[in-house]
């Protein structure tokens, strides 16, 4: 297995918008996510990945971009950014920036040059059509061609209206996303994440939605297309081969069985993607607003198939919630009465897994699910459509907001809550969505006052992983595969072996079940008071077995 500090890293991914308001107007902002550096710095993470810091009118928080060389009005200046930058470097932080180049928003200046006429040099710079080709649906909701009346054509937007598709079959935009690539790398960043890069490629010939499940769609149609690898590997021998970078594909829409085309070692692409088998569960047809059961034995497929299916070729970046999921403990974990407990297990899994673990803002303190009590509280535009379709269709309002507080994106977009004072002291103004009102109780300054917390959880695992190598690299394998309570793997390798044991349950669990315990050493676990062969409600050990 190839060694490289990209393999090694942890990412902890910042969403600028709801991390830390520096101005008061209730906005996050970049001055505030450098006031917050140390802290980062001291819970040990390598990579800040920040969600889109660049001029955007907002319709989707920022992945609708309009001057992807510019900093968004209310995030601060370029000047802030540069200090910010340093500053990351100074204390050994990578910053990595969300490249969103699959669409742009309307209000760039390509598209409105775009739209005016057929003839413009930027005519082909998006996906236009005479006639809507056919019944392709946009990921929030709606139709994803639209007409429009100026160029009297249709274009496509897999996303919202303000965000139309880019013709990566142009040639002249490739140019232009490469020189903005090179842009941002000659002023020092370490990398992208790249927004929804496996829906790159269209085809042409605009084949129709033939199943009811939309991420088939995604998958069969969306993602994968005829020209994509072609793409990608002209962008790293373009512009990623010339800089010690490191590049994270959002792979939404890539099965397991495609991924090493991606992020295989030769393939001069990408360094990972992140797969959403798991993110997905629960989700019915992978859509957000309706729900299925799910159990513990699909978690463990997820992890084991992505493992095989990448062998030593490839390599993925493990996330359990980001911007665009309810929080990781409020899905997997029990966010009531083994908030701690389970949290601190949830960590164990994300970061002894093979791959470049992310922890989300907030996760490391423990931040879970919001309840607004109103329709109104919400921002998401996903959530938003969701609300108008769903109103048009008769749904009861008490229906469309259990499915919301269940499953919608602001779970994850609620201001971290940095103390226990108002607004948590995320912002001294009129915060831009509301607070969690849990920040009373879960908060940064109660959490370092806490020797027990789970930022200190956090913090002595990351230190671990970097101590123990065998859990970046090592090979998996499971124990008690059927067990729908108890997950337990191995990681071993030719430095070690070491023995992973979750209970996902409220019950008590004899341990005389799983084996090669006997000269084990516990290095990790996320009970004080440990009992030698019970695990208690949602405990989680981490041993390192002799070799
Ligand atoms: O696929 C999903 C499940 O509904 C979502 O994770 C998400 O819409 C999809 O993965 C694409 O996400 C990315 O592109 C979107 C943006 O809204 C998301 O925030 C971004 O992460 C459009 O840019
Ligand atoms: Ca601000």
């Amino acid at each position: 297995m190839e060694k490289a500090w990209w393999k090694e890293a942890v990412i902890y991914q910042i969403y600028p918008r709801s991390f830390y308001d520096s101005n008061g107007d209730g906005i996050g902002d970049l001055k505030g996510i450098t006031q917050k550096l140390e802290y980062l710095a001291q819970l040990g993470v390598d990579v800040l990945w920040l969600s889109p810091i660049f001029k955007s009118p907002n319709d989707d928080n920022g992945y609708d971009i309009s001057d992807y060389c510019n900093i968004m009005d209310e995030f601060g200046t370029m000047a802030d950014f540069d200090e910010l930058l340093a500053k990351a470097h100074s204390l050994g932080l990578k910053i990595v920036l969300d490249l969103v180049v699959n669409h742009s928003s309307d209000e760039h200046p390509w598209f409105q040059e775009s739209r005016k006429s057929a003839d413009s040099p930027y005519s082909d710079y998006y996906i236009w059509q005479k006639e809507k080709p056919n019944n392709w649906q946009a990921f929030f909701g709606g139709d994803a061609w639209t007409y429009d009346e100026l160029r009297g054509e249709y274009y496509l937007h897999y996303f919202t209206v303000k965000q139309p598709d880019l013709n990566w079959d142009n040639e002249q935009v490739r140019k232009e996303v490469f020189q903005i690539m090179k842009f941002w790398f000659e002023k020092g960043i370490d990398g992208f994440r790249m927004d929804v890069i496996p829906f790159i490629s269209k085809d042409w010939n605009f084949p129709p939605a033939t199943s009811d499940n939309y991420m088939e769609t995604v998958t069969n149609i969306y993602a994968n297309g005829p020209r994509v690898h072609e793409f990608l590997n002209e962008m790293y021998e373009t512009v990623t081969a010339n800089y010690d970078a490191f590049t994270v594909g959002e792979g939404v829409g890539v099965p397991k069985e495609l991924a090493n085309l991606y992020v295989g070692k030769n393939r001069r692409e990408l360094n990972m993607i992140y797969h959403f088998d798991h993110l997905f569960l629960g989700l019915k047809n992978g859509y957000r607003f309706d729900f299925v059961d799910w159990k513990l034995t699909e978690l463990k497929a997820a992890f084991r198939d992505w493992h095989d299916a990448l062998g030593d070729e490839g390599w993925v970046n493990l996330c359990l919630d980001n911007h665009d999921f309810p929080r990781m403990l409020s899905r997997y974990g029990n966010d009531e009465k083994h908030r701690k407990e389970s949290a601190k297990l949830l960590a164990i899994m994300l970061l002894t897994m093979r791959g470049t673990p992310c922890i989300y803002q907030g996760t490391e303190i423990g931040m879970s699910n919001v309840a607004f009590p109103t329709l109104a509280d919400y921002d998401d535009v996903e959530t938003k459509n969701f609300i108008k379709m769903k109103s048009a269709e008769g749904m009861p309002e008490e229906e469309m907001l259990r499915r919301i507080q269940k499953g919608g994106r602001d779970n994850a977009r609620t201001p971290v809550q940095w103390d226990n004072s108002e607004n948590a002291g995320f912002t001294t103004g009129r915060p831009w969505l509301k607070l969690n009102p849990n920040y009373k109780e879960i908060n940064v300054k109660d959490a370092l006052a806490d020797q027990h917390s789970i930022f200190y959880f956090y913090q002595k695992l990351l230190a671990l992983r970097k101590k123990h190598k065998t859990l970046v690299y090592g090979d998996y394998q499971e124990i008690l595969p059927d067990n729908e309570e108890i997950y337990a793997y191995q990681r071993f390798d030719e430095n070690g072996k070491y023995l992973i044991v979750l209970n996902f349950s409220e019950k008590e669990y004899s341990l005389k079940y799983v084996t090669g315990l006997i000269s084990a050493e516990i290095i990790m676990a996320n009970y004080i008071d440990v009992k030698v062969d019970i695990l208690q409600a949602w405990e989680g050990r981490v041993y390192k077995i002799q070799p």
